[in-house]
């Protein structure tokens, strides 16, 4: 038989038992993520009032699900453990809580036990943007305290080891205003603080760091490009104020050299 094959059999044995009122309870373990195979998580044996004589001799199973042996029983000692690599973030995605249930069929006499495994998240993933550079553009006429959205970056981890916070690297123009949506999410925004000048600074560079609340913390960057957009503030000017209208008597003389340029000399004569 294959293993799709079993686990559908098992599936069937188990709606039969329960059908029959032989479902005997559920046990509830917990693990976290991403732990060695052989972590111990349990003893189903002690916690079920097992004989463990009765799962040597092959009469105890686990039924795992499609295709997956995240948990196995030494059935010398009744342990529940790890069987294969556990990832929170592939198995529950952004759900809050994660528990996986298996279920074991013990025989003489024949009960059905229902095990729950609740799924603890480590702090495994770093705040990642959707994007290495984002470009502003912000006009060179804007105000003091004006705002302006930043990308969000997002992280896999949920509860604490998710993003809490933004940090701006320091600069002359900008503070950052970190607005946390009652926990569920985190955004940040530029604030204008002094006034940009195109004529004196036309590009402005800053990163933008997401911080994660995991002990100890990750983290992720974006480069935020501030391009400040000109506006017709300068009047023409003149670089003096008063010209004499002075008579000229002009005299030209043109010295030709060789070669592929012309060097020309004017003699002006008042
Ligand atoms: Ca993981
Ligand atoms: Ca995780
Ligand atoms: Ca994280
Ligand atoms: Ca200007």
């Amino acid at each position: 038989m294959d293993v799709i094959f079993i686990g559908s059999f098992f599936v069937w044995v188990l709606f039969l038992l329960c059908s029959l009122d032989l479902c005997a309870g559920q046990i509830v373990y917990s693990v976290t993520e991403e732990g060695n195979k052989a972590t111990v998580v349990g003893n189903v044996a002690k916690d079920l009032n097992l004989n463990v004589n009765d799962l040597q001799s092959g009469q105890f199973h686990i039924v795992n699900g499609l295709n997956k042996n995240y948990f196995e029983v030494n059935l010398k000692t009744g342990e529940l453990y790890v069987g294969e690599r556990i990832d929170r973030e592939n198995i529950c995605l952004t759900s809050q809580t994660c528990t996986l249930n298996i279920e074991a069929i013990a025989q003489n006499p024949l009960r059905l036990f229902s095990i729950g495994i609740d799924i603890l998240d480590i702090n495994d993933n770093s705040p990642l943007f959707p994007i290495k550079t984002y470009h502003l553009n912000i006009t060179e006429s804007a105000f003091h305290g004006d705002r302006f959205p930043l990308p969000k970056a997002s992280d896999a981890d949920v509860g604490i080891n998710s993003i809490r916070s933004y940090k701006l690297s320091q600069n002359d123009y900008f503070s950052l205003d970190v607005q946390n949506n009652g926990g569920h999410s985190v955004s940040a925004e530029l604030v204008l603080q002094k006034a940009l000048d195109r004529e004196k600074m036309t590009v402005i560079t800053l990163i933008l760091t997401a911080i994660d609340g995991g002990k100890p913390p990750r983290s992720g960057i974006v480069e935020i490009v501030v391009d400040v957009v000109d506006v017709n503030d300068n009047t023409p000017t003149f670089s003096q104020q008063l010209y004499k209208r002075i008579p000229l008597r002009l005299n030209f003389t043109f010295k030709r050299r060789t070669g592929p340029h012309i060097l020309a000399h004017l003699i002006v004569k008042c």
